[in-house]
C-alpha cells in the first residue's frame, strides 16, 4: 500500500518520459557518513549524479525522536537539495531521506552524525 502511493507520487512527478536510465546515486553531502562535528552547519545539502525527486527528508535524535525541520521538498526534480537544520544540542542525528528516480522507485538514503558541542 506505502508503495502504491508512493508509486503515485512518482508518477506526479514525472514530467517527461524519460529515458530508463534509472537511479541516482548520492554524489556528495556537507556532512559525512558518521562525522562528528562540532555544530550543525545552518543547511544540509545533497548533491546526486542527476535530478531526481525528493519525496521527504527527516531528521531524527539518537532516541529515534522526530526533530522538526522547516522544509518542504520542491515539486520538481533536482540535482541538489539545500535542507535548513535547525540548532542542535549535541548528541547523534540521523538525517534521512527517501528520493524517486525517474522510474518511480523510491530509494532510502541516509547520513549519521553526531554533534559534539
Ligand atoms: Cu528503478
Amino acid at each position: 500500500m506505502k508503495h502504491l502511493a508512493i508509486a503515485i507520487a512518482a508518477a506526479s512527478m514525472m514530467l517527461t518520459a524519460a529515458p530508463a536510465l534509472a537511479h541516482t546515486r548520492v554524489r556528495e553531502t556537507n556532512i559525512a557518513e558518521n562525522a562528528t562535528i562540532a555544530q550543525a552547519p545552518a543547511t544540509f545539502t545533497v548533491v546526486f549524479s542527476a535530478a531526481t525527486g525528493l519525496a521527504n527528508v527527516t531528521l531524527t535524535d539518537a532516541g529515534g525522536r522526530a526533530v522538526a525541520l522547516n522544509y518542504t521538498p520542491p515539486r520538481e526534480m533536482a540535482a541538489s537539495f539545500a535542507i535548513p537544520l535547525p540548532a542542535l544540542t549535541p548528541g547523534a542525528y540521523t538525517i534521512a531521506w527517501r528520493t524517486i528516480a525517474r522510474d518511480g522507485h523510491a530509494m532510502p538514503g541516509a547520513i549519521h552524525f553526531t554533534i559534539s558541542g
